[in-house]
């Protein structure tokens, strides 16, 4: 990317607008992010009566609202735990929940026993069906600040200037069930659910622009494909198998997609670190009723970054929680993730198309090149949920959920959507009332006359639910466009003849893949080849390989050349012509830099060094919007205040964005094969093995490494040099560096193929 890039001039501006947000977090008194309660527990099980801890500062609640979105005179934690008694379900204190009722201490158990009979019960039913896609997932509460800039092109509330709306927002891979790992190579998820003061609206989205098919009936054959393999339910939570790359090879139009799912998009660094598409085209309606077709997109302000291969699979190990304990853990220490929204506006004409693209067609994008993105505002995530299941397992996003000014399109795709998300949630929330669960609560007052049905909290009165009514005195009632009412946009549907076919325009597979792939750096390529490889050596049938071959030979030469030397075969010729694409320069993510809110530096101390210099290199790291992590050979306190939160043992380089070598702690007693077999066998080392170990890694990952005082003596120990190893007399030297090297995300130039 050149830096005359107006792209990159938009990024940069957004990341001057961070570091404003850096400046305003406050620095020292963070606490250490993770601890699991609000105030630490005591030795001794406590035995005094006394109400229920607070929920920790970084937690929110849905907003204390009746089930029809009235104010609600609650108290905030109403919907919580009360008293200082465990009661029943039904309020009665209970003194013992230890031992069932028994005809003597030897049984048998009495039927009779009304609290083991209920406790059982309950728990017996404590899991909802998991999401059939999109099962694992993280969310957080925030807030949207409209800049005003779509006000002219919407009538929408939400976009009016200055308009503050709640929001709740849901990070979530595809594939995996709902205990998978975080890192796997997979899409990701990113819904968003506005409490606007119109009604909610839901943008529910995905960290890529495109998707695998372009009509909603054939989701369900990409989904079997994707999920494990029926018979013997593997593999988990990945496409590295033959019934997924089986599908894709045969129904081309996935090609894509399956490029990004393949490209370092596929494995992103964190939440906060990743765009979001609402993939589809929307319309959006003005107060006179004028029309517009946008694209939504949301631009993270720290910039898009990606794991590598390896740093993924390290972590689904090690850490199979790494996305959302990064998420929560950046919001609990004050880095708050903030994103822009932006549309790409298309005049709504007749076609429905764009410079030759068809707007319908959900496995194409429109170059930002072509169409820029104009940022209408900013979403801060804020708060992180008080519990997971009332809140990031319950809610219910849908793309019908609309409020006026915002309007869908007839992308055959969304429209087999509208009809699904609703649908889904019958059977996973237990009937058609989950707008009432509090985090679904509209903000705005409900009147819809719908009644009864599962788990209805609402307590209608009136005796007459249906229109027209006089009973009721006519209630509810109908609103004009000027009092809000949602109007459907009268979009004239040209007469036609009803068929199972697609319009022309679908029938090309391939060219966005192509210009997709050339507006990839080198290294960027190489992660491309590198992940066809591996997901295609995955696969056991020949067949299919061959097939995905001839898919990558429609993309580029040189792409399929190089995966099929890795699978050992053959490369076949390409089939398919098209129009050379010009390469979008937007599309890559390599070669700016980005803020440091929130990356982790890991300081490796040796509990005999310099830790007066520690203790106030991290506080400047702090004070700079950055959590650095102390690992130690063992637990415990140091002195000068620090606390050990990693040790040689438990530390794994896949967590730091950066290490920081303070001392040179000789081998620790557990620094044995047997004990931690990270220790490795060699026993000449002077420095702990486990510390060469991680900066290895980290420099293998083209993190960066700081060398400073006697930690020099290690960089030396294992000879790392080059672009990224930075070595400093003392403490005070690295902050500098380091923000330097944190911003460009990685040592680029330390790949073989560097950009
Ligand atoms: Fe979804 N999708 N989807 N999807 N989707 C669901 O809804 C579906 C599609 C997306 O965090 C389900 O409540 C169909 C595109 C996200 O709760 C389900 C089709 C995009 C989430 C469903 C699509 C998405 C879902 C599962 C093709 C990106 C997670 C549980 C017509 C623009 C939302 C649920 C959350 C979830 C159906 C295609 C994004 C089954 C039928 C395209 C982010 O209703």
């Amino acid at each position: 990317m050149t830096p005359s890039n107006p792209v990159a001039a938009a990024k940069k501006a957004a990341g001057d607008v961070a570091d404003a947000v850096t400046d305003a977090v406050a620095p020292a008194d963070k606490p250490v992010p993770g601890t699991p309660g609000s105030e630490p527990p005591s030795l001794e099980e406590p035995t005094e009566p006394r109400e229920v801890p607070p929920p920790k500062p970084d937690q929110q609640q849905p907003t204390p609202l009746s089930p029809t979105g009235a104010p609600s005179a609650d108290p905030a934690n109403a919907s919580a735990q009360q008293g200082a008694y465990l009661t029943t379900a039904t309020g009665v204190r209970i003194g013992d929940s230890d031992h069932s009722l028994k005809a003597g201490p030897r049984g048998p158990t009495l039927l009779s026993d009304h609290h083991l009979r209920e406790k059982i019960m309950h728990f017996d039913h404590e899991r909802i069906p998991e999401r059939v896609v999109h099962a694992r997932g993280a969310g957080a509460h925030g807030v949207f600040v409209s800049n005003g800039a779509a006000a002219g092109v919407s009538r929408a509330a939400v976009f009016a200037q200055g308009e503050e709306t709640p929001v709740f927002v849901r990070f979530s891979t595809v594939l995996g069930s709902r205990g998978s790992a975080d890192t796997v190579r997979d899409t990701r998820g990113f819904a968003t659910k506005f409490y606007t003061s119109e009604g909610n609206w839901d943008l529910v989205g995905n960290n890529m622009p495109v998707f695998f098919i372009q009509d909603g009936i054939k989701f369900p054959d990409i989904i079997h494909a994707g999920k494990p393999h029926p018979d013997r339910e593997i593999p988990q939570a990945q496409s590295a198998h033959d019934t997924f790359w089986d599908f894709v090879s045969l129904h081309t139009e996935a090609q894509h997609h399956a490029i990004w799912n393949m490209s370092d998009r596929g494995i992103p660094r964190s939440y906060r670190m990743m765009e979001g598409f609402g993939v589809h085209t929307f319309r959006l309606v003005d107060a006179e009723g004028g029309t517009t077709l946008v694209k939504f997109h949301w631009k993270p302000r720290l910039g898009v970054h990606s794991l590598t291969w390896e740093e993924a699979q390290l972590a689904g190990g090690v850490d199979p929680d790494f996305h959302r304990r990064d998420l929560y853990d950046a919001i609990e220490s004050g880095a708050f993730p903030a994103w822009d929204l932006g549309i790409q506006t298309f005049p709504d004409t007749p076609d429905q198309m764009f410079e030759g693209i068809d707007l319908l067609d959900s496995t194409k994008l429109v170059p930002e090149e072509l169409a820029p993105v104009q940022v209408i505002g900013t979403m801060t995530l804020n708060g992180n949920p008080t519990n997971f299941f009332a809140e990031t397992e319950q809610v219910a996003f849908h793309t019908g959920h609309l409020v006026p000014g915002i309007d869908g399109t007839d992308d055959p795709l969304l429209a087999a959507r509208n009809f699904s998300y609703l649908d889904t949630q019958l059977t996973r929330l237990a009937g058609p009332n989950f707008n009432q669960i509090p985090i679904n609560r509209p903000h705005a007052p409900v009147n819809d006359n719908h009644r009864d049905g599962f788990h209805q909290h609402a307590v209608h009165g009136g005796v007459a639910p249906y229109k027209p009514n006089s009973l009721d005195g006519g209630c509810p009632f109908f609103a004009g466009a000027d009092e809000g009412a949602f109007v459907d946009v009268p979009v004239t549907v040209p007469e036609a003849t009803k068929v199972r076919e697609n319009p022309a325009s679908y029938d090309d597979h391939f060219s966005q893949a192509r210009l997709f792939w050339r507006s990839m750096s080198p290294v960027e390529q190489e992660h491309i080849v590198n992940a066809y490889s591996f997901e295609l050596g995955k696969c056991y049938e020949q067949a299919v390989k061959e097939r995905q071959l001839i898919a990558l030979a429609n993309i580029d030469d040189e792409l399929c050349a190089r995966v099929a030397q890795g699978l050992g075969l053959p490369a076949p010729a390409r089939t398919v012509r098209y129009d050379e694409p010009e390469p979008s320069p937007a599309l890559s993510q390599v070669g700016e830099t980005w803020p440091a809110d929130g990356r982790l530096v890991g300081i490796v101390v040796d509990p005999d060094g310099d830790l007066a210099g520690v203790a106030s290199l991290r506080e400047e790291l702090l004070g700079l919007g950055v959590l650095p992590l102390l690992i130690a050979p063992r637990g415990g306190e140091l002195g000068d205040g620090l606390v050990v939160q990693r040790t040689f043992a438990t530390a794994r380089s896949v967590e730091f964005d950066a290490v920081v070598v303070a001392g040179a702690a000789p081998p620790a007693p557990d620094a044995l094969p047997s004990r931690d077999s990270k220790a490795g066998d060699d026993s000449t080392v002077a420095t702990d093995p486990r510390v060469g170990l991680l900066l290895q890694e980290c420099f293998r990952q083209c993190k960066a490494v700081v060398a400073v005082g006697d930690g020099r003596a290690v960089v030396d120990e294992i000879g790392l040099t080059g672009p990224g190893v930075v070595t400093a007399d003392g403490p005070g030297d690295v902050p500098d560096d380091l923000l330097t090297l944190l911003s460009l995300h990685r040592a680029w130039e330390r790949y073989a193929t560097s950009v």
